[in-house]
C-alpha cells in the first residue's frame, strides 16, 4: 500500500473561482495527483499524490493554467 503525499504551495494571480477551477484541472491532470484543493483568496494550493511530485511539475501546471507558484 502506497503513502499519499500532501504539500501545499502558493498561487499568486488568480482572482475568482474561474482561477481556481483552471489550477484544479491542470494539477488534477498531473499523473498520481489524487486531490487538489485550491483557495482563491489566500492562493493556497494543496496537492494529494501517491508519490512525491516535483517542482517543476508543479510548476509547469500552474504556468500552464495561467498563474505562477510564489517562490
Ligand atoms: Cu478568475
Amino acid at each position: 500500500m502506497s503513502e499519499n503525499t500532501t504539500r501545499s504551495y502558493r498561487v499568486t494571480g488568480m482572482t475568482c473561482a474561474h482561477c481556481a477551477n483552471a489550477v484544479t484541472q491542470e494539477i488534477g491532470a498531473l499523473p498520481d495527483v489524487t486531490d487538489v484543493h485550491v483557495e482563491v483568496v489566500s492562493g493556497a494550493l494543496t496537492v494529494t499524490s501517491t508519490r512525491p511530485l516535483t517542482d517543476d511539475e508543479v510548476s509547469t501546471a500552474v504556468h500552464e493554467a495561467g498563474y505562477d507558484l510564489a517562490s
